[in-house]
């Protein structure tokens, strides 16, 4: 069976969509200068070249977690070496700047990061009473962001589901409108507009919890990407260290202590927000903050 991409004929149509990301060549990424989650100090740009790929339109959702739980506790596990950007680099995928290291796709010996039933899954997803949004049967939150999932969770998902975590360069090429560099997804009008309010991102002070994905539609990005700011951080697939110099589909793979998350939550104010936030957790944290979106060959 292909794995399906929503449980519900309800949020079909909604939620398995994915929007193609059409690339320029050579774009700067904007990085906080700190390297913090709050860039208090000041913005840097660091130079990447972006290829085309596609990008969920929406964070990951606990309706289409649970059809994946369901076919991790009958058995499926990633494939060794899958779930790498197959279509850049003759397959090779992503590499880590000059230093030629090549994207390595899913170990095998993280499949024991897994669940292997429900049960567990439940307990593993749980990490929140109030804040969590899984739900051991379907329920009320099925169109909320997945959270609580580790990195290895949310890689396996989009493995699953035909994709792979977007590189922290495609993301913030997704989000920043590539060459128009937006302060915000949503900033056009200039693109440095720093406008924001209720309306175009849910962060601390609007819903109080993680929303259903794609409420908030005046704060879709460039090419229709909904929440990218605000609402759940979401896991990227590099390693948390300085951007790789020069970039060019490039990604972070040497092991530093923790994995990169992007965008900012409902949970944090808006300077979390900005694109140029870069932010990072140990890739075993369970956060009731932090879900995930795919992104797939082009
Ligand atoms: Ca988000």
């Amino acid at each position: 069976m292909v794995p399906g991409a929503v449980c519900s004929p309800r949020i079909h149509s909604r939620l398995g969509t994915t929007t193609n990301v059409r690339t320029a060549d050579s774009v700067s990424v904007k990085v906080a200068r700190c390297g913090t989650a709050k860039s208090p100090c000041g913005l840097k740009s660091s130079p990447a070249t972006v290829s085309s790929f596609r990008l969920d339109r929406f964070e990951a959702t606990v309706g289409r977690f649970r059809r994946y739980v369901a076919a991790s506790s009958a058995g499926w596990v990633p494939a060794d070496g899958s779930g790498k950007h197959t279509h850049l680099n003759g397959g090779k995928g992503l590499s880590q700047g000059s230093s030629n290291v090549q994207e390595p796709g899913w170990d095998s010996a993280w499949n024991s990061n897994l669940a292997k039933s429900r049960a567990v899954w439940t307990g593993n997803l749980s990490c929140e009473p109030t804040y969590q949004t899984w739900t051991s049967s379907a329920g009320a939150n099925e169109e909320r962001p997945i959270v609580c999932e580790t990195w290895f969770e949310a890689a396996a998902f989009c493995i699953w589901d035909g994709g792979f975590l977007p590189s922290e360069a495609e993301w913030n090429y997704a989000a920043s409108g590539g060459e128009e560099q937006r302060a915000y997804p949503w900033s056009k009008n200039p693109s440095t507009s720093t406008t924001v309010d209720c309306d175009y991102g849910n962060y601390a002070g609007c819903e109080g919890t993680t929303a259903k994905v794609g409420g908030l539609p005046q704060g879709d990005g460039r090419w229709g990407h909904a929440d990218l700011s605000g609402n759940a951080w979401e896991w990227n697939t590099d390693w948390y260290q300085a951007y790789p110099t020069p970039c060019t589909d490039c990604a972070r793979f040497a092991p530093t202590s923790s994995r990169v998350i992007r965008g900012g939550s409902v949970y944090d104010d808006t300077s979390y927000l900005l694109v140029s936030t870069r932010n990072n957790i140990p890739p075993f944290n369970r956060n009731y903050v932090v879900g995930f979106r795919c992104a797939r060959t082009p």
